[in-house]
């Protein structure tokens, strides 16, 4: 998590492997745009500066963060991505959607990772406001988007170390 103490977006450049024969896909959700594309920037331009190609990044919208699961499985199924991440921003309202909205994203996402050999990044905000959203996506508190994009080079690289 993006943290004072921990904050993946400070991470360390000369510790990350190569991503420039990787290929990934990025599921955005519609909802909450403002905080969802500046979490795509965030990891757009950190696959890039880590050797990923343009042409290998593939960006798809879902309408809401409840559908991230169903179009990252998309992903995996239709393409040949190495990675997907699913970037969304669920924000509580006075009902209890929110709940509902994120277990079932954080359960999606679980399934697919263990139902496949490519690794599913988890870039969902969960907020009690869209200030604490904003200090998540390029504020104070770093971009989610970024650390999904790290998170996805690292685990693709572990899997390829490992993959005989
Ligand atoms: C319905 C809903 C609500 C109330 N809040 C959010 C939210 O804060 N963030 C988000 O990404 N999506 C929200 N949604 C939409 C659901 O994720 C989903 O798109 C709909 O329930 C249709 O399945």
């Amino acid at each position: 998590m993006a943290t004072s103490l921990k904050n993946l977006s400070d991470y360390d450049k000369s510790k990350m492997p190569s991503a420039a024969k990787m290929k990934f896909g990025i599921v955005v959700a519609e909802w909450n745009e403002e905080i969802t594309e500046a979490l795509y920037q965030g990891a757009y331009d950190t696959l890039i500066e880590n050797g990923a190609h343009p042409d290998n990044i593939i960006k798809k919208y879902v309408p809401g963060s409840f559908e991230l699961t169903k179009g990252a499985k998309y992903m995996a199924d239709y393409t040949d991505v190495d990675a997907v991440i699913c970037l969304g921003c669920v924000i509580q309202g006075d009902t209890p959607h929110f709940d509902f909205v994120c277990d079932g994203v954080r359960q999606g996402i679980t399934q697919l990772n263990l139902s496949y050999p490519i690794p599913f990044i988890f870039g969902l905000i969960t907020t009690l406001n869209l200030q604490q959203a904003k200090d998540r996506a390029g504020g104070k508190h770093g971009n989610k988007g970024d650390e999904g994009a790290i998170t996805a080079i690292k685990m693709v690289d572990m899997g390829w170390s490992l993959k005989k």
